[in-house]
């Protein structure tokens, strides 16, 4: 008989299989945004608990001219994930005015963020979107850069949050490894604050969060053929004391069994068991000056606001 041919697992199916065969079951936040989960996120940044983005851009709109002073005349910005681009306006704004042949590269895995952003950002500056991986895009910018001017490169929202503590260290030596001395990171972090703020912004009473989490499992119904009963399972939101960070779950309600077409699987579930779907790691800004020293670089400035504590901490490579 002739072997079948295996085709090879989507990186979304291999995550749905390593993470929900794993002991304590698991999927990694990457997954959350399809078409439907970036506009529930989109949705989430207008939410009155979640103060985090408005937080962010108060502090770009206010800055952007101070920023501008640090890095002065800038050739190229680039930026890890592309955002909606209301928020890099404010920074391409005030570095195009030093140097009018400013070129701005987002970096993203999906072309339909990258077009919209484009759209956004059209006129204010030269736009070269790169589709690819955070590192494989930083990479392919550092290759194709030209002129002295140096680069500024953006990582913003907190998005530094989804990474476990224990691997952003490497992580910023990766992109550092593709800078320049004398380059800059603009990086934006969410700060730890009273619990229950915390705790709110990720638990809105309107359940647009609950719907962005448990998308995560009709995503795996409408790509990997599943039967997930999304009425049987419920968000939890927990706060880790020890590692400072927010925990996004997905708890079964019910002991069940569900089957995954796609990776011709089922996974049993116990009732109370829960699938853990996300880490935001809050940060302080001692902290995150420590992490600029680990990825070999030195603290500039750092701007924080005083209705959200957020931190927009300005970094030079060395
Ligand atoms: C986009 C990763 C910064 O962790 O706060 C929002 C995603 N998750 N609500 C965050 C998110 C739940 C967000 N980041």
């Amino acid at each position: 008989m002739a072997a079948s041919v295996q085709p090879r697992l989507s990186a979304f199916a291999a995550e749905v299989l390593d993470g929900l065969t794993a002991c304590r079951k698991k999927l990694s936040s990457r997954f959350f945004y399809d078409d439907l989960g970036s506009a529930l996120f989109e949705a989430i940044t207008l939410l009155p608990e979640y103060g985090l983005t408005r937080a962010d851009e108060r502090l770009l709109r206010a800055h952007a001219p101070d920023i501008a002073r640090y890095t002065g005349r800038i050739g190229t910005v680039a930026e890890l994930g592309s955002g909606s681009g209301k928020k890099t306006r404010h920074i391409l704004e005030a570095l195009v005015r030093r140097n009018p042949a400013l070129r701005y590269r987002a970096i993203d895995v999906s072309q339909a963020a990258l077009d919209l952003c484009e759209r956004q950002l059209e006129g204010v500056c030269e736009i070269s979107p790169v589709c690819d991986d955070w590192m494989q895009g930083l990479a392919k910018i550092a290759r194709q850069r030209s002129g002295n001017d140096p680069l500024v490169l953006l990582f913003l929202g907190s998005s530094i949050g989804n990474l476990a503590r224990s691997s952003v260290p490497l992580f910023l030596q990766g992109l550092r490894s593709h800078l320049l001395p004398g380059d800059f990171f603009l990086l934006g972090a969410d700060l730890v604050k009273e619990v229950r703020r915390m705790l709110a912004a990720y638990d809105d009473p309107t359940g647009v969060t609950a719907a962005f989490n448990l998308n995560l499992l009709a995503r795996i119904n409408r790509e990997l053929d599943a039967e997930f009963d999304l009425r049987s399972f419920a968000h939890e939101v927990r706060w880790d004391d020890a590692d400072r960070r927010i925990e996004m779950h997905l708890l079964c309600c019910r002991k069940q069994s569900v089957s995954i077409g796609a990776i011709e699987t089922t996974i049993h579930f116990e009732a109370g068991e829960t699938i853990w779907t996300e880490s935001s790691h809050k940060f302080t800004c001692g902290e995150l000056d420590e992490y600029a020293r680990s990825g070999g670089f030195q603290a500039v400035a750092a701007w924080v606001d005083q209705e959200w504590p957020f931190a927009e901490t300005l970094w030079r490579a060395e």
